[in-house]
């Protein structure tokens, strides 16, 4: 088996990942939100596929925002029967029955529909026909303006134009239409305004020029506005994508650095670190239990001379293969196999009793020597070959688990002394 860390809270699916692997490239998403941040977009449109996770990112807080202006431009337009009282008396029947008769119950119908059909606006219909019906909205307005101006014969119906101001600040500024929507609201305000200079005669024509400059100024600064209060909604929305993704990013890189952090560089299994951590969870974990523990360790045997004989490219590849024998020497999932210096390795056996423990040892002894991996200057054998030191105890509050190290240690030390390639065993009871 490969190398497992023991325990529920240092696993955690934890395994030695491939030692190449790399931190997660940036996502397109983020990239492309980075260059537009850093580049602009005065096109009021970002390419398509971001320009339509903007419109249905956004969809809930525009259309939520689109009511509520709705609503509020329905008390203005109704309040507007006070100018129409007192700049076109002479139509104000009509200008009642445009607006409470005609318009408030079609903007009331539209808002509504749209109060009460909420998810299913934003979830079926595309933004573009949303924005439209806003767009119309407008337009509705306007067409209000320029049917009583049409009617009316108030001599100061001229000032009645200045309606046209309102429609051009409330779109482009408060219902905040879409900068290319307002463009062609205003212009469409604009042109209305200018028929109805032309074709109604006007008792003061004279005051007609100021007017149009006034609307078109207007239609300029709110448009200008609006163009910034749009740029500021993107922006938002490109680095609130960037956060998200790059908090993702970090996430994976700080899952990885947690791996690596835990893994030896060169052969790949555990590192004493890790090792550590999981001897001292697995110990309080079986002095919980009342339940035994064992400790393995191996090193190889005149390592030193096999590396002034073979070199230390080989010695490290030796490190290696004895490494992975070591780990496939262990059967349970609890077992753990690390390196724990140099040329020397560390298994930890939760709930291993003797028998199990030192025929544990000698598997990962035996597998060593099956490797076969010939060594030119050891006085033992003619290939490497490892000295096991094995100990195990009954695991209890009082006892530290670096007592169960030391006696493996001291195993060690006498598996060496009696003349290596063999298992010592140390049992502290
Ligand atoms: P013994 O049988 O008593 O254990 O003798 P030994 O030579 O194995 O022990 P000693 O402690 O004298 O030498 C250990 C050697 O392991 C010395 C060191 O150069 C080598 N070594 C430690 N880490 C590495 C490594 O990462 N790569 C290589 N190639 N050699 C290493
Ligand atoms: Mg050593
Ligand atoms: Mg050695």
């Amino acid at each position: 088996m490969s190398a497992i860390p023991m325990g529920q809270a240092l696993d955690a699916g934890l395994a030695p990942p491939a030692r190449d692997a790399g931190a997660s490239p940036e996502h397109p998403d983020a990239a492309l939100a980075g260059r537009l941040l850093a580049r602009g977009f005065p096109w009021m449109r970002f390419p398509a596929g971001l320009e339509n996770t903007f419109q249905r990112h956004g969809a809930a807080q525009r259309l939520r925002h689109l009511l509520i202006s709705g609503a509020l431009s329905m008390v203005v337009f109704n309040g507007f029967l006070v100018a129409d009282w007192l700049v076109a008396p002479d139509v104000l029947q009509e200008a009642v029955k445009v607006r409470l008769g005609l318009f408030t119950p079609l903007f009331l119908l539209v808002l509504g529909f749209a109060a009460l059909c909420f998810q299913w606006v934003i979830r079926q219909l595309p933004m573009w026909l949303i924005e439209g019906v806003v767009l119309m909205s407008s337009l509705c307005a306007a067409a209000a303006v320029a049917y009583i101006l049409s009617i009316t014969q108030s001599d100061g119906r001229v000032f009645y134009h200045a309606g046209f101001l309102v429609v051009l600040a409330y779109s482009n500024v408060v219902q905040r239409q879409r900068f290319w929507y307002a463009v062609a609201s205003s212009a469409a305000v604009l042109a209305v305004h200018l028929w109805c200079a032309h074709h109604i005669a006007a008792p003061e024509p004279r005051l007609l020029p100021p007017l149009t400059t006034v609307l078109l100024a207007t239609a300029f600064f709110t448009l200008i506005a609006n163009y910034a209060l749009e740029r500021d909604e993107r922006r938002q929305f490109l680095l609130s994508l960037r956060r998200r993704h790059l908090l993702q990013q970090l996430d994976g890189v700080h899952a990885q650095l947690q791996r690596i952090s835990r893994v030896d560089g060169l052969t790949g299994v555990f590192n004493r670190h890790h090792a550590q951590e999981a001897l001292e969870h697995a110990w309080r974990r079986a002095a919980h239990d009342g339940s035994t523990m064992a400790v393995i360790l191996v090193d190889v045997d005149h390592f030193k001379k096999y590396n002034d004989h073979h070199g230390h490219q080989a010695g490290d590849l030796c490190l290696q293969q004895v490494a992975q024998a070591l780990s496939q020497s262990l059967r349970r999932p609890t077992d753990l196999v690390a390196r724990y210096g140099g040329e020397e390795f560390i298994a930890l056996l939760p709930q291993a009793d003797a028998a199990q423990a030192t025929q544990a040892a000698e598997r990962m002894r035996q597998a060593v020597e099956q490797l076969a991996l010939a060594h030119g200057a050891s006085d033992t054998a003619p290939v490497v070959t490892v000295s096991v030191g094995v100990a195990m105890a009954k695991a209890t509050p009082t006892r530290d688990s670096a007592t169960l190290v030391e006696a493996a240690d001291q195993a060690l030390y006498h598996a060496k002394h009696r003349g290596r390639n063999r298992v010592a065993t140390q049992h502290l009871g």
